[in-house]
């Protein structure tokens, strides 16, 4: 039986070591997307000295933590796995209600986390190191993946609940304890996602909560001198601040999925369907507001009238409302500013000289005059090196059609931007769509299919500005440990490797 969460504003806490703490200065609010009006919580702004008890606190439990078994720590993931089925219908409706995403679209986030900590828990009991042969017969070398210490999870509003569990479950898993700070944007879900670990028994101090703001909180958690891994997804901007400070510490590592400028290309071969339907899903679903989102359809020339044709008669159709509403395909952007960069977007394309295809703007109907809600803006441009909104991320359903005329050529235009996140091709020709896996820089590659849907299996990241090469999701494991080397002797003598003499007496 689903619970259903009481939807009154709710009284947002930090949780540190074991302990819920309440608000004692400055606060802040969530409100609906969809409607601005509507209060959602009032949560409490964290700073330099919530960060550090919060630091503290998980430095505390990591000894105790790392001590446990491998196989009881996967243990606790069993539990929250029963507690998220339990609760996935009422997580799916906070989650929808602050992030502004569409019911289903929420539900399948709360279903990827679950499968995030099904995988932690299975895990537990694989191998985590290797035995190698010595060139001694007597020795055994091991490999062993050891964790590294407190891990600061910082985390995006548009994958609230899955991203976290991307990073809190391996990083758990393997020894670590955590900081985990969700975003303001929607500290609900986050709060909701701590409660569940707290009921799964995780012991106090292995993971702690504090809310707040990036500046305040994001900053002083990801250059605390105690903190040694941090885990960040989000935008460029604040990605590449964290890898310097990471850099500057001598200790510290860090995993950051950062922006994107993903791509549909469409061949000239392609279904045409399959094709408008997946650019269609890569552009607009979730209003473009995934990493992974395609702000780019780079399509042959040969198809591109009927292509175009068949994408509008898709997109002009979409609807953009109510997350609770089953005939909604996307819901409202997540804030103003996002709106704002849209629009900026939006005319910077006309300003570029674009073939505008459909531009329906903000909506402004008495439905939903009191969101955030953003309408497709379609448009044609060929491919120039000049042209920032072929380059640069918008985070909204903002899409460029780009023509090419051969394969070299769509594959330089793919690769013409600082990013490298998701790229998908659209062939029937077994042979043409190894030469983009191949050439064009991504970290998920699609046949077929749209730019997104990843499964958290796989690595989730990518190269260039999109990502520092430490991917999430299960590949995680790499960030949040290290690997050592670990030689054994079984002999009663010290033999050496590599002829060297072990003769002590001369
Ligand atoms: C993101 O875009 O930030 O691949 C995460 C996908 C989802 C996760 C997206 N599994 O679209």
């Amino acid at each position: 039986m689903a619970t259903a969460f009481a939807t009154t504003t709710w009284t947002g806490r930090h949780y540190i070591d074991g302990a819920w703490h309440d608000a004692s200065g400055a606060t802040f609010e969530n409100r609906n997307p969809a409607r601005t009006s509507e209060l959602l919580g009032v949560y409490p702004r964290g700073d330099r000295s919530t960060v550090a008890a919060a630091v503290g606190a998980a430095r505390e439990a990591f000894i105790p933590w790392r001590r446990t078994s491998r196989i009881r720590r996967g243990e606790y993931f069993d539990r929250l796995a029963r507690l998220i089925q339990r609760d996935t219908d009422a997580l799916a409706a906070v989650l929808a209600r602050e992030s502004g995403k569409i019911l289903n679209e929420a539900r399948a986030e709360v279903i990827e986390g679950l499968h995030m900590v099904q995988y932690v828990c299975g895990t537990a009991r694989q191998p985590y190191g290797t035995v190698i042969a010595s060139e001694i017969a007597d020795k055994d070398l091991y490999e062993r993946r050891k964790p590294r210490g407190v891990v600061a999870v910082v985390t995006p509003w548009n994958f609230p609940f899955a991203v976290p569990l991307w990073m809190l479950g391996p990083s758990l898993l393997e020894g670590n304890t955590v900081v985990f700070k969700p975003s303001e944007e929607t500290p609900e879900i986050g709060q909701r996602l701590m409660e569940l670990f707290i009921e799964a028994g995780f012991p106090a101090g292995t993971i702690n909560l504090v809310h707040g703001h990036g500046e305040e909180v994001g900053e002083p958690l990801a250059r605390h001198a105690e903190v040694d891994v941090v885990a960040f997804t989000g935008s460029y901007h604040v990605g590449s601040m964290i890898r310097r400070w990471a850099a500057e510490a001598d200790h510290k590592t860090c995993a950051c999925e950062m922006g994107s400028k993903s791509a549909v290309i469409v061949c000239d071969d392609a279904r045409l369907d399959l094709a408008c339907d997946a650019v269609t899903l890569s552009a607009f679903k979730t209003s473009g507001q995934r990493c992974v989102s395609a702000g780019r359809a780079i399509v042959h020339r040969k198809l591109l009238a009927p292509f175009i044709d068949g994408l509008l008669s898709r997109v002009s159709s979409l609807r953009f409302g109510d997350p609770f509403d089953p005939a909604s395909f996307a819901g409202p952007l997540v804030n103003l500013g996002g709106v704002e960069k849209v629009e900026a977007y939006n005319q910077l394309a006309k300003d570029e000289g674009a073939k505008i295809l459909l531009d329906g703007g903000r909506a402004k109907d008495a439905n939903r005059a009191d969101g955030y809600f953003m309408t497709p803006f379609v448009y044609q441009q060929e491919h120039r090196p000049d042209a920032r909104t072929l380059r640069e991320e918008v985070f909204g359903p903002h899409l460029a059609v780009i023509p090419f005329d051969d394969e070299e050529q769509a594959i330089r235009i793919y690769n013409d931007t600082p990013y490298g996140l998701s790229m998908a091709v659209i062939t029937e020709d077994y042979r043409r769509w190894r030469i983009f896996r191949d050439e064009c820089d991504y970290g998920m590659g699609y046949v077929n299919l749209p730019c997104i849907g990843a499964e958290v299996h796989l690595p989730f990241g990518g190269v260039k500005r999109s990502g520092n090469g430490q991917p999430s999701a299960a590949a995680l494991v790499d960030a949040v440990t290290h690997r050592t080397a670990f030689t054994v002797n079984h002999a009663t003598n010290i033999v050496m490797a590599q002829g060297m003499s072990a003769d002590v007496r001369k």
